[in-house]
């Protein structure tokens, strides 16, 4: 049956299927689900999320933080979304080539979430899934999200600690970085370092932190070699470092509002007809004293 505690014993024994089980019956909006979800008791379990343009190589990096955790004993769970896409495989797939060795292993649980409709649903999606796996049993939660643009950011800013996987010669993304990464990474990653100019790029990376962060707490940049396993202790430990520093009071109040008005917004949508409105403004934008405003309020409740 599905409820916490045959899940939590499935994850313990290294049986995921309840818990594959339970995360359909959420993201379908089975009956039942909102019960399942306000059972839930989620541990001081970290989420740590790994974003950045697409093929920088977070699937790579988190495979081989993966490993440095799966040494320790720790169980890890993986949420791989990419919000651009709804109708590309391409990451989910290379993913399975990339995280191949743990899609079996009984301490590591990877699923992959695509985007259905709106991006407030993938957030709340995203939500309510961290939330289960924090509260059964796992160890650590990572999410990968693909691309630096707005809606990225924000599902990065669901997560405790961000890690912001860069590579040599993204220039674009340094303009963008500009625009709200550079705000909510915790650590920058410099992957690919093995490249010529990686480390005149992991300088200038550098420089910018320093320019944009007036607390002598600086993000890390930390440079990497993912293919070749360089870095990567160095990089778990200032993840480990970063997610065991205390959350204050305000700033775990700040990351509640953020979710709260994710779900709330992410429900009052999915009680919108989409189809019902749109013959509704079929008939009503033809009048001549049409008004948005005034058609709008009608769906606010
Ligand atoms: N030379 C080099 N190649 C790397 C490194 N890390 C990853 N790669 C390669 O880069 C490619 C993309 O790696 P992924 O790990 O799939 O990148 P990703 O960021 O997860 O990609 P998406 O999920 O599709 O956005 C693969 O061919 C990797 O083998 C590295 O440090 N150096
Ligand atoms: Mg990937």
């Amino acid at each position: 049956m599905l409820d916490i505690a045959n899940i939590q014993k499935g994850v313990s024994e290294g049986n995921f299927l309840l818990l594959a089980k339970a995360i359909s019956f959420i993201e379908n909006k089975e009956e039942g689900s909102p019960i399942l979800l306000q059972q839930l008791q989620p541990q001081l379990v970290p989420v740590i999320g790994f974003t950045g343009p697409p093929g920088a190589g977070k699937s790579t990096l988190v495979s081989a933080m993966i490993e440095q955790w799966v040494l320790a004993g720790k169980k890890v769970a993986v949420l791989s979304v990419d919000p651009s896409s709804p109708f590309h495989k391409g990451a989910i797939l290379g993913d399975r080539i990339r995280m191949k060795e743990w899609y079996t292993h009984p301490q590591v649980f990877i699923r992959s979430l695509a985007t259905r409709g709106h991006l407030g649903g993938l957030m709340s999606g995203i939500i309510e899934l961290s939330t289960l796996l924090q509260s059964v049993g796992f160890d650590i939660v990572l999410i990968e999200t693909v691309g630096v643009g707005q809606s990225e950011i924000e599902i990065a800013h669901l997560a405790d600690t961000t890690v912001v996987v860069l590579v040599p010669e993204a220039g674009d993304e340094v303009q963008m970085m500009k625009s709200g990464l550079m705000e909510i990474a915790d650590i920058f990653v410099v992957n690919k370092s093995d490249r010529p100019d990686a480390a005149s790029f992991a300088n200038h990376i550098k420089q910018m932190v320093m320019e944009s962060h007036t607390t002598n707490h600086l993000p890390p940049v930390i440079a990497t070699i993912a293919t070749q396993n360089i870095g990567i202790q160095e990089l778990a430990n200032a993840v480990m470092e970063k997610a065991s520093l205390p959350i204050s009071l305000p700033q775990k109040k700040q990351m509640l509002i953020r979710k709260m008005y994710q779900l709330i917004a992410a429900e009052k949508m999915r009680q919108i007809d989409a189809t019902e409105m749109e013959a509704q403004l079929d008939i009503v934008f033809a009048q001549p004293h049409f008004n948005i405003f005034d058609f709008a309020k009608r769906y606010y409740k």
